[in-house]
């Protein structure tokens, strides 16, 4: 068994089924959880077990838990349990559904695998306490790394390279570029919390899944802070759309101490995600960051597209004066566009970014808005070189 240098805190990752919209349960429980020290990749709710199975794998979590209300619950622990066997992941599913899981019904579905169900008025402590063998069983054997480079084996990889198992920075081998000539385009997405930076990335992606070919991908590396206790709530994936596809390959990561917005190993996941030649782009976006953030190093960084997102109510003009990433950013985007003082925003900008001798762009986003015209120029200048080529 490899040296471990540190315990990382376990990884969670809880749904609500299709179907289902009672989430009040889950979103306790998962509170419940990253107090007590655990990283919880919450997925949202309406999640079809195809999801949250790819989520699972992607994400590398020791562990689904699974909210179910509204019923179906048998079939749809059943579902995922197939999904996993079919994965090949040793991944355990646990849930709760309050009264509407039956003793009767619990019993069937630990017959067929799931390890744990909670009835209704459990303390939340034992909840905790569950979760907790879990973690202690989860560094009691050495980590086996599948053999092929499939979504798991991908989120097995990211997993040792947090870890800092030895080998785990190596490129997989044998991998073929799906465009050899095309080199995978990094883009880091900062700004400040709230200005919509995951919901901007979610449409990037609806416009790569449409301009490249099927047999492209693209990945996402996204973060969130850890509490103070190590505990996170990785919730970019619940926001998200457009990227719950099997052509997005996506890793929530927290912060585990590091100042600045991503983690200490995000570079290099993003290196190893180059090196498998898989991926048209990887996309990173960093935790909402303050003004003198520069997430990505100082220019060139390792990014090859820096993008600043700001809401339009970021202050007065002195404020622009004092942001680091106007200094280095390519793009600059000022998203929610139908917001007021939206406009203002766009010329006090292009007075603070005229002085830029080294190119930088402006754009004007509401990427919550479907087929915002802003996000498909913001896309095109991204990806215009990549999609000619295609
Ligand atoms: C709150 C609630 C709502 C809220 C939901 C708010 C929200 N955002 O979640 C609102 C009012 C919106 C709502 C709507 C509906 N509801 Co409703 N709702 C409830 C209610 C009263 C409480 C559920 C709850 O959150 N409990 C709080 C949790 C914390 O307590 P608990 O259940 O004891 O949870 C423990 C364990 O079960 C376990 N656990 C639960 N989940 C998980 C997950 C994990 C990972 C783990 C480890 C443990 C765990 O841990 C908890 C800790 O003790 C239940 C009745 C009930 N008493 O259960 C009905 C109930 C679930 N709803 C019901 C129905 C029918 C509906 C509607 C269809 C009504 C309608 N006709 O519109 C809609 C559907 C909404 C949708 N989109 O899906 C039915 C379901 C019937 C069924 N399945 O056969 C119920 C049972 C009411 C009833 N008796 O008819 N509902």
């Amino acid at each position: 068994m490899p040296d471990i240098p540190h315990m990382p805190p376990t990884r969670l990752l809880t749904a609500v089924p299709i179907c289902d919209g009672h989430d009040s349960a889950v979103n306790t429980v998962n509170l419940e959880f990253i107090r007590h020290g655990f990283e919880v990749v919450y997925l949202g709710y309406h999640r079809p077990a195809r999801d949250i199975v790819r989520a699972a794998l992607q994400e590398d979590v020791r562990a689904v838990g699974i909210s179910s209300y509204n019923g179906g619950h048998v079939e749809f622990f059943t579902e995922v349990l197939r999904l996993l066997a079919e994965a090949g992941a040793p991944v355990r599913l646990f849930g709760g559904g309050g009264g509407t899981i039956t003793q009767a019904d619990a019993k069937i579905m630990e017959q067929r695998g799931v390890d744990r169900i909670f009835f209704a008025g459990t303390p939340l402590r034992e909840v905790v306490a569950y979760a907790r063998g879990i973690s202690e069983e989860a560094f009691s054997g050495p980590v086996e790394m599948p053999p092929s480079y499939s979504d798991r084996a991908l989120g097995r990889a990211l997993s040792a390279l947090e870890r800092g198992l030895p080998g785990a920075s190596a490129a997989p081998t044998g991998a073929t570029r799906v465009r050899p000539a095309v080199k995978t385009l990094r883009i880091g997405v900062t700004g400040p919390g709230g200005a919509g930076k995951t919901t901007l990335i979610d449409e990037l992606v609806l416009r790569f899944l449409h301009a490249f070919d099927s047999g492209s991908r693209v990945a996402i590396l996204s973060h969130d802070p850890s509490l103070p206790g190590g505990g996170a709530l990785l919730g970019d994936r619940a926001t998200m759309i457009y990227s719950q596809h099997d052509r997005v390959f996506m890793r929530s990561s927290a912060t585990r101490g590091q100042a600045g917005g991503v983690n200490a190993t995000t570079e290099c996941a993003s290196d190893y995600l180059v090196r498998t030649g898989f991926f048209e782009a990887v996309l990173i976006e960093t935790v909402g960051t303050g003004q003198e953030a520069i997430p990505f190093g100082a220019k060139p960084g390792y990014v090859d597209r820096m993008i600043l997102v700001l809401p339009p109510d970021y202050g007065s003009r002195l404020q622009l004066q004092k942001i680091a990433m106007l200094d280095v950013a390519d793009c600059v985007v000022v998203n929610k566009a139908d917001r007021r003082g939206a406009k203002t925003a766009v010329s006090e900008l292009e007075a603070r970014l005229r002085d830029r001798e080294d190119g930088v762009s402006l754009f004007l986003t509401q990427a919550n808005r479907h087929r915002d015209a802003g996000v498909d120029r913001l896309f095109e200048s991204l990806f215009r070189r990549c999609v000619k080529g295609a």
